[in-house]
């Protein structure tokens, strides 16, 4: 069993490629700390993100639907006034819309996932990271603010004082999580921003111990590749709390987790220090600007595992 843990746009083409490289048993825990309320809706970015790319409708801007429109969110920007900061497409409305019916019923986050899932026949169990509310807050010189402001509203203008993952004290795994981690033979953190998308899922309480006790091997493939963070606010993040825009930085936010890294062709000088730190190195092709090339480096990753990490 293989378990990938990931945040949005990179993290789900990481996972499309490893959902077209094995037929092993996947599960996915994918980060919550960006769900976001917007008129009363609940929204899961990251949830929604890596399914509509393993059901093949995702826009090439690595969010929302192909093929979207904003006739809903031109009502209500122009006629009624609405700061629409945050694009809500027609299409993605549906999801939206649906998600929210379902949890006033009652029902949980995981639960409401695992049917989207089933309506949109993706092959892997997506889990939210957790059925409780966390919410990642960004602190900076003017105040704190939801990740999705940070992000989208103030374009990432701030300079970064502290990540806080409000409400991590009183959240757990979602159920299957721990008993995933314990039985997979492999956890693979996706490249996604290690600390917005994959901190929050290694801060609940219980993960990181079920890692440290699996027998699983644990590899990071890395988000940065030449000096730069590929997709998102990795960068500006990273240097703003001072860690290293580099694959060592990225290996120095998870800690003792790691067996391996996988790092891109570009950043070969680093594969020395990363061996030093015991670390194994793949060096690749880490660009996943198509489905061959997710599906490539898919493949390069399960055989270095299978065969260089013993
Ligand atoms: N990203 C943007 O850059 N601008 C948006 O207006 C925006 C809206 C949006 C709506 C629904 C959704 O599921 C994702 C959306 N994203 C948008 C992406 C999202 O902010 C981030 O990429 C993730 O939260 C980080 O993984």
């Amino acid at each position: 069993m293989i378990v990938v843990l990931a945040g949005g746009v990179g993290g789900s083409k990481f996972l499309k490629g490893i959902v077209s490289a094995t037929e092993e048993e996947i599960t996915a825990v994918i980060n919550t700390g960006d769900d976001i309320d917007r008129f009363g809706l609940y929204i899961s970015p990251d949830i929604d993100i890596n399914i509509y790319t393993l059901a093949d409708v995702i826009h090439q801007q690595g969010w929302g639907f192909k093929d979207e429109t904003y006739s809903c969110q031109s009502i209500l920007s122009k006629v009624y006034e609405e700061d629409c900061w945050f694009n809500l497409g027609d299409k993605d409305l549906a999801t939206h819309i649906y998600r929210t019916f379902l949890l006033k019923q009652n029902r949980s986050l995981s639960e409401v996932t695992l049917k989207m899932c089933e309506e949109w026949n993706i092959p892997i169990r997506i889990l939210p990271m957790s059925n409780e509310p966390v919410t990642t807050y960004i602190h900076t010189p003017g105040g704190k603010f939801h990740f999705q402001e940070y992000l989208i509203k103030r374009k990432m203008s701030d300079q970064v004082l502290k990540i806080e993952f409000n409400g991590i004290e009183n959240a757990s795994p979602t159920p299957g999580i721990l008993e995933a981690i314990r039985k997979s033979d492999l956890i693979l953190f996706a490249p996604s921003n290690p600390l917005v998308s994959i901190n929050p899922i290694l801060s609940l309480p219980g993960i990181k111990k079920a890692i440290l006790e699996s027998k699983a091997k644990v590899v990071a493939v890395s988000p940065v590749v030449g000096g730069d963070v590929i997709k998102g606010p990795g960068a500006r993040m990273l240097k703003d709390l001072g860690i290293d825009v580099s694959p060592l930085g990225i290996a120095s936010c998870y800690s003792d987790l790691l067996d391996a890294m996988v790092i891109d062709c570009r950043d070969e000088e680093y594969a020395e220090s990363l061996k030093q730190l015991n670390m194994e190195t793949l060096v690749t092709d880490t660009i996943m600007d198509s489905d061959h090339k997710k599906r490539k480096l898919a493949e390069k990753v399960m055989d270095f595992v299978r065969y260089q990490l013993v």
